[in-house]
C-alpha cells in the first residue's frame, strides 16, 4: 500500500524573516508566521506559488543560436535546448577552459553581483567566486548597488570602512529611544524596506520604535518627495528628489548666522570648517546658502527651513539618510554634508545626537547586538587584481580598454568574453536596460545559475537550474540578528535543479580543479565544518551555541547576543578624546575639508560638500521630461524574487505608479488606468494610483517587474528600469544613479 504523504511543518530563515513552513508530498503547501515575530513580513505568502511555478527552470539548457553558431545577437529572442545535465557541463567547462587560456583570466567577469538566498553556506555569489578563484581568478566588482557611493565617500570623512559604522557602532534604537527629541529622516526610515535585512531578521521591530518615539513626544520628521517612506504619524516635509544637499546646506546657513554653531566641538573634533565656510556664507561664489537660496531649489519655504534648523540646534537632533540618497547623481554630496551639518550642531558622540545611515533600509540597522562574525565560506584569493565599481557593468562591457576614475585612481576597463552570474538578476537591477540588452551582446559567452527564467536566464547562453534554500539544507545566520536557524530541506530539488555548489563542483572536476575546489568535503561535511568553526569561535567569545544535532533537533534557537544595548553611541569615544581615540581619516578627525578628495581634482566631487544639480531632477525638467521618477524597492517583495508568481495575481502587472493628483489631471489619468511612463531611453507600462502621498512632479515606481520586452518597446512589467541612467555619482563614487530620472506619462 502506498504510504499517504505526511504534513510537515519546520521553520525556515529568509532574507525577509523566519517563517513556519508546511509541506505535502515533496511540495511546499502553506507558510505561516514565525511565533516571535512581533510584526511579520507577508513576503512568504506567495512562496509555494513560487517555488513550484512554471517558470522554474527545469533543466540545463543552451540557447540554440549559441550552441549552434556561437552566435550574440539572440540573447532575450532566442529559444533554448534542454541538454541533460553531463552534456551542459562539458560545454560549460570547455568553454571557460576556452577562454582564459585564450584571452587569460581577466577576460571573464564574476562580479555575479545581487542578493540571492539566505542561509551561510548556500550563497550562490560566494560559491561562484570561490570557484572562479579556483580556476585562475576574474574581474570582480567592488560595493553594492545599495551603498557602492557611500563606501567610496564616507571614508575619506569618517574613516572606514563604512558599512560597519552602520551595522556595528550607529546609535541604537533603544539609544535614540532615550535621548532623541527631533529625529529628522532624508528619505525616511521605511517600514517596508526593513521588512528585509541580507541573511536574516526575525524580529522586525521598525513600527514598534517608531510607536515608542510617539509615545515619548520624539519630533520625527520625514524629510521625503513621498509620505509613505516614514511610519504614519511622522511630520512629512516633502522635498524634491535629488535636492536634499540644498537644503542641508540652508540649515547649515541658517545653524551658523544664528550663532548656533558649537565651534569647540569643530575644533576638538574635525578640520576644514575654515575651508568650507566662505562657500557656505557665499563669500567664495556669492551665493550664500540661504534658506531664501535653497528654497526654489528644493522645494522647502524659508520659514519651514529657519523652524526646522532653530529646532535642531536647541535640542538633541539625530539626522538619519536613506541609502537612497546617494544612490543618485552626486549622491556623496548629502551624505557628505549630513556630517558635516551634524558637526555644525555638535551632538555627534552624544546619545541619541548626531548622524546615522541607513535606519529602515534593511531591518537589522539599529540592532543592538553583540556583533558575532563566522560561518563564513572561503572564497579564497583572486589571482586576478582587476576589478570595477559594481554599477559600471554597461560601460565597461561597452568600452574595454577605456581609461575611467574612480576614488582617486585612474582604471581601465578589461575587454569581457565570458560572464559568468550566480545569484542576481542584473536584468532587473541595473539602470538603462535597453543599453544593457546592446551591451550584453559584447561577451562571447554567458553563463547563469537561476531557479527561474528571468530576464536574464533568458539573456544567457548557458543557464543551470539551482535549487532554492527550501530545496536544501543550511544554517540561517546575520549578525545583525540574534537568532540562528537550521534550514531544512523541505522539499526535494524542483525539476533537474541541482545546488549551485554541486554544478560548480562538477565544472572543477572537469578542469580538474575539484580537490582544490571542494578540499573533499560535500555540502554536509562543509555546513558542520563552518558550523562547529562558528560554534568554537561563539564560545570563545562567551556566547553559547548548541552543537549541530541539537541544533537540527530544536530547528532554532535565539543568542544571547543583546548585550550592547542601551548606550551604543556612534563616535561616543572620539568625541570623548579625539586625540586617543582618533578616526582613520589622514587627520583623525571629521573631514569637513578633504585634502585627499580635494588632490583628486574632480569637479564633480570637490574638497568639501557642495550643492552640484543633478543632470535630471526637477530643476531640469523640461517639456518632454516633466516629472522625476524615483524607483524605490518592492513593498510586497524583494527586489525582483519571487515575481513569477506575483505577477499571476489578476490586475498585478503591470507594477503601481503612484502620481500626484495635479499631475494626473491634466493627462486625464484616474486610478487604475494604465499608463505608459516613457523618456529618451525606453517606456513601460504602469497602473496608476493617483494619491496626495507623493510629492507634484514626483513619480513613484518600485523595482522588480520582470523586464519583458527587448529593445527600445514597451516593457509590459513596469520595470523602472528602463526608464533609469546608468551614469555613476560621480567619478569618486561611481555607484549606481537609479534614483536621478526625469520621466513623462501618459494615459494608455
Ligand atoms: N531603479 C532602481 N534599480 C535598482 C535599485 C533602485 O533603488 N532603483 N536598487 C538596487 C539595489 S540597492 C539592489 S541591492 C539591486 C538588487 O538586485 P539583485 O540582488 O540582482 O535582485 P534579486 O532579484 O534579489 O536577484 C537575485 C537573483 O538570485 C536568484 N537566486 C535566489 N536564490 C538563489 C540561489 O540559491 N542560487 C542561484 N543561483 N540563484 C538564486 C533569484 O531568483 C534572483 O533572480 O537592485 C538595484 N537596482
Ligand atoms: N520590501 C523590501 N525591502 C527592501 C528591499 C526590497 O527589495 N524589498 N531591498 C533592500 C535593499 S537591497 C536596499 S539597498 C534597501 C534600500 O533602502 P533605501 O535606499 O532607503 O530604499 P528606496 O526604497 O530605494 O528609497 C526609499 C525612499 O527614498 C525616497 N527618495 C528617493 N530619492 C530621494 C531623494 O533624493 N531625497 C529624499 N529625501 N528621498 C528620496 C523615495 O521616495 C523612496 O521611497 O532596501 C532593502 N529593503
Ligand atoms: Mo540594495
Amino acid at each position: 500500500m502506498a504510504k499517504r504523504p505526511e504534513l510537515r511543518t519546520h521553520v525556515t530563515s529568509s532574507h525577509w524573516g523566519a517563517f513556519e513552513v508546511d509541506t505535502l508530498g515533496g511540495r511546499i503547501v502553506g507558510t505561516r508566521p514565525f511565533p516571535e515575530d512581533p510584526h511579520p513580513s507577508a513576503i512568504p505568502d506567495i512562496l509555494p506559488k513560487a517555488v513550484h511555478h512554471r517558470t522554474r527552470v527545469a533543466r540545463p539548457a543552451i540557447r540554440r543560436g549559441w550552441l549552434e553558431s556561437r552566435d550574440r545577437g539572440g540573447r532575450g529572442s532566442d529559444e533554448f535546448v534542454d541538454l541533460p545535465w553531463d552534456e551542459a557541463l562539458d560545454i560549460a567547462a570547455a568553454e571557460l577552459d576556452r577562454v582564459r587560456k585564450r584571452f587569460g583570466n581577466e577576460a571573464i567577469f564574476g562580479g555575479s553581483y545581487g542578493w540571492s538566498s539566505a542561509g551561510r553556506f548556500h550563497h550562490a555569489q560566494s560559491q561562484a567566486h570561490r570557484f572562479l578563484n579556483t580556476i585562475g581568478g576574474y574581474v570582480a566588482s567592488f560595493g553594492s548597488y545599495s551603498t557602492g557611493c557611500a563606501q567610496a565617500i564616507m571614508p575619506h570623512v569618517l574613516g572606514g570602512p563604512f558599512l560597519p559604522f552602520l551595522y556595528e557602532h550607529q546609535d541604537s534604537w533603544e539609544t535614540i529611544a532615550d535621548h532623541t527629541e527631533t529625529l529628522v529622516m532624508f528619505g525616511g526610515v521605511n517600514p517596508k524596506n526593513a521588512q528585509v535585512s541580507m541573511g536574516g531578521i526575525t524580529r522586525h521591530e521598525t513600527v514598534h520604535w517608531f510607536d515608542r518615539f510617539a509615545e515619548k513626544g520624539m519630533r520625527r520628521v520625514n524629510i521625503a518627495p513621498q509620505k509613505t517612506d516614514a511610519p504614519a504619524g511622522c511630520d512629512w516635509i516633502s522635498v524634491r528628489p535629488g535636492s536634499d544637499t540644498a537644503l542641508m546646506l540652508a540649515i547649515a546657513h541658517v545653524v551658523e548666522t544664528e550663532g548656533l554653531t558649537d565651534h569647540d566641538f569643530l575644533t576638538r573634533c574635525t578640520v576644514g570648517f575654515e575651508r568650507f565656510r566662505p562657500y557656505l556664507l557665499g563669500e567664495s561664489d556669492g551665493a550664500p546658502k540661504s534658506p531664501e537660496w535653497a528654497a526654489p531649489l528644493c522645494g522647502v519655504g524659508p520659514d519651514a527651513i529657519r523652524a526646522l534648523a532653530r529646532r535642531m540646534a536647541s535640542t538633541r537632533t539625530f539626522i538619519t539618510v536613506a541609502w537612497s540618497l546617494q544612490r543618485a547623481e552626486h549622491g556623496e554630496q548629502p551624505y557628505w554634508m549630513s556630517a558635516v551639518l551634524a558637526a555644525m550642531l555638535g551632538q555627534i558622540g552624544l546619545p541619541g545626537g548626531g548622524v546615522g545611515y541607513g535606519y529602515g533600509a534593511i531591518g537589522g540597522v539599529g540592532k543592538s547586538l553583540k556583533g558575532l562574525t563566522g560561518m563564513t565560506f572561503s572564497q579564497g584569493e583572486n589571482p586576478v587584481q582587476t576589478m570595477i565599481p559594481v554599477a559600471r557593468i554597461g560601460d565597461m562591457l561597452r568600452h574595454p580598454g577605456a581609461f575611467y576614475d574612480f576614488n582617486g585612481r585612474r582604471q581601465r576597463y578589461p575587454d569581457i568574453r565570458l560572464v559568468y552570474w550566480a545569484g542576481g538578476n542584473p536584468f532587473h537591477h541595473h539602470q538603462d536596460l535597453n543599453a544593457l540588452h546592446e551591451a550584453w551582446k559584447k561577451p562571447e559567452t554567458i553563463i547563469v545559475h537561476e531557479p527561474w527564467w528571468t530576464a536574464t536566464a533568458k539573456r544567457a547562453d548557458i543557464v543551470f537550474p539551482a535549487t532554492t534554500p527550501y530545496e536544501r539544507e543550511d544554517i540561517g545566520r546575520s549578525n545583525m540578528d540574534d537568532y540562528l536557524f537550521y534550514m531544512p530541506q523541505l522539499i526535494p530539488p524542483v525539476a533537474d535543479a541541482r545546488d549551485d555548489y554541486e554544478i560548480l563542483t562538477a565544472l572543477a572536476e572537469r578542469l580538474g580543479l575539484a580537490a582544490e575546489f571542494t578540499e573533499g568535503r560535500s555540502s554536509a561535511e562543509w555546513i558542520r565544518t563552518l558550523y562547529e568553526g562558528y560554534r568554537r569561535k561563539a564560545e570563545g567569545e562567551g556566547v553559547e551555541v548548541p552543537d549541530f544535532e541539537t541544533l537540527k533537533a530544536r530547528n532554532w534557537v535565539r543568542l544571547p547576543l543583546k548585550t550592547e544595548g542601551p548606550n551604543r553611541t556612534l563616535l561616543a569615544p572620539f568625541r570623548e578624546d579625539p586625540e586617543r581615540c582618533p578616526l582613520a581619516t589622514p587627520s583623525g578627525k571629521i573631514e569637513i575639508f578633504s585634502e585627499t578628495i580635494d588632490g583628486f581634482g574632480y569637479d564633480d566631487c570637490p574638497g568639501h560638500p557642495v550643492w552640484l544639480p543633478p543632470s535630471e531632477w526637477l530643476g531640469a525638467a523640461t517639456g518632454a521630461a516633466p516629472l522625476h521618477l524615483v524607483s524605490p524597492q518592492p513593498g510586497d517583495k524583494l527586489h525582483s524574487q519571487l515575481e513569477s508568481a506575483l505577477a499571476d495575481v489578476e490586475g498585478a502587472r503591470p507594477e503601481t505608479i503612484v502620481v500626484h493628483p495635479a499631475d494626473a489631471a491634466p493627462r486625464n489619468i484616474a486610478t487604475g488606468d494604465l499608463v505608459r511612463v516613457f523618456n529618451a531611453r525606453g517606456s513601460c507600462r504602469a497602473r496608476a494610483m493617483v494619491s496626495e502621498d507623493v510629492r507634484e512632479g514626483v513619480v513613484a515606481l518600485p523595482t522588480g517587474a520582470w523586464f519583458g520586452d527587448p529593445g527600445g518597446n514597451i516593457d509590459p512589467n513596469g520595470n523602472p528600469n528602463v526608464l533609469t541612467a546608468d551614469i555613476g555619482t560621480s567619478r569618486l563614487g561611481q555607484g549606481c544613479s537609479a534614483h536621478s530620472a526625469l520621466v513623462d506619462l501618459a494615459r494608455l
